[in-house]
């Protein structure tokens, strides 16, 4: 019988099989070791073939189908091993928020290169709008600015007020999507406004530090009753580029990738090269400075 992972809990991963119904699975041996770069050989996500025991609700995962895309985490900070967040996705969203806790534009861009990195289209939601000052709102009015000419769709949201939940919804229907972004910028309270049959737990903010407690362990993949699913993942502090060529970096920013053509050298990095479009792009405002530096930054970090 085919199914998707929904939930893999370590010692159980709990598949839906395409008739609805969940069962608590086991992977068959062989595929344990067989896969030594990432920590976990089965993702949220994946579709697999499942066989049921007799008698029982519990089943054997005996295949697992290609992957069409992932995305992927570093397993630890030093790490060259890698953890699967999940897989075979329609669309990833950042969880964005300039709230308590605010999510710095680096993380924005890290997230947005990742993303592009691994082929999954993606976008920004901006959420906890309810919180926001007259001075803030001007700020997001900017940032969405950037995001938007780069290339990217952003939403504002408010899970406690409902603001933006009903585009949101629609723009989940049908698809698998993933939400991501900083322990506590309301990915949960989100899940939960857009469909309130469902019960992700909702971290509480720590009064010392405004910053979500790790309340979601483990990603999960959510059924939605319009026919879609969300995975909500723990608060994701790093993504993982691994494999990736540095000098293809360029191409996961969207309107750089597209001033490469205008520049001089075919091989350009803008970065200390004559005829470069893109630096000529930051004197004409076309490309923005703020993404311009996250380039840079994650070029020297990688
Ligand atoms: N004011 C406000 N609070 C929110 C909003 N979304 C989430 N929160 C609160 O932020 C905290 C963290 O939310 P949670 O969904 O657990 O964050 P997660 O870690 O990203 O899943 C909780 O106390 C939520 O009630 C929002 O849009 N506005
Ligand atoms: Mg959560
Ligand atoms: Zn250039």
């Amino acid at each position: 019988m085919e199914g998707i992972v929904v939930k893999s809990t370590g010692s159980w991963i709990i598949v839906r099989l395409q008739d609805g119904t969940r069962h608590e699975c086991k992977l068959k041996g062989q595929f344990r070791m067989r896969d030594i770069k990432h920590t976990n050989p089965v993702a949220i996500g994946d579709h697999v073939q499942v066989e049921l025991m007799p008698g029982d609700s519990h089943g054997m995962i005996t295949k697992i189908h290609p992957r069409e895309n992932y995305i992927i985490r570093k397993a630890t900070k030093l790490s060259k091993v890698s953890h699967i967040i999940a897989a075979n996705l329609d669309h990833a969203y950042l969880i964005a928020t300039l709230a308590q806790p605010r999510t710095s534009n680096g993380f924005i861009d890290r997230f947005l290169v990742t993303a592009a990195a691994y082929y999954i289209p993606a976008s920004i939601i901006f959420n906890k709008v309810d919180l926001y000052s007259p001075e803030l709102l001007e700020t997001l009015e900017g940032l969405c600015t950037v995001y938007e000419n780069a290339g990217y769709h952003c939403y504002r949201s408010s899970a406690i007020h409902g603001e933006g939940v009903e585009l949101i919804r629609e723009l989940l229907n049908g698809k698998v999507s993933l939400f991501s972004g900083h322990s506590g910028a309301g990915k949960s309270a989100l899940i939960k406004a857009i469909d309130p049959s469902l019960n992700p737990r909702i971290g509480i903010l720590s009064q010392t530090h405004q910053k979500g407690m790790h309340t979601t362990t483990f990603a999960e993949m959510y059924e939605l009753g319009s026919n879609g699913f969300i995975v909500d993942t723990p608060g994701i502090k790093e993504f993982g580029l691994i494999d990736f060529d540095k000098t293809e970096i360029h191409r996961c920013f969207p309107e750089m990738d597209r001033l490469l053509p205008f520049c001089q050298y075919k091989n350009c990095s803008h970065t200390h090269e004559p005829g470069c479009a893109v630096k000529a792009g930051i004197k004409t405002g076309s490309v923005s400075m703020l993404r311009y530096n996250s380039y840079i930054s994650i070029l020297h970090d990688s």
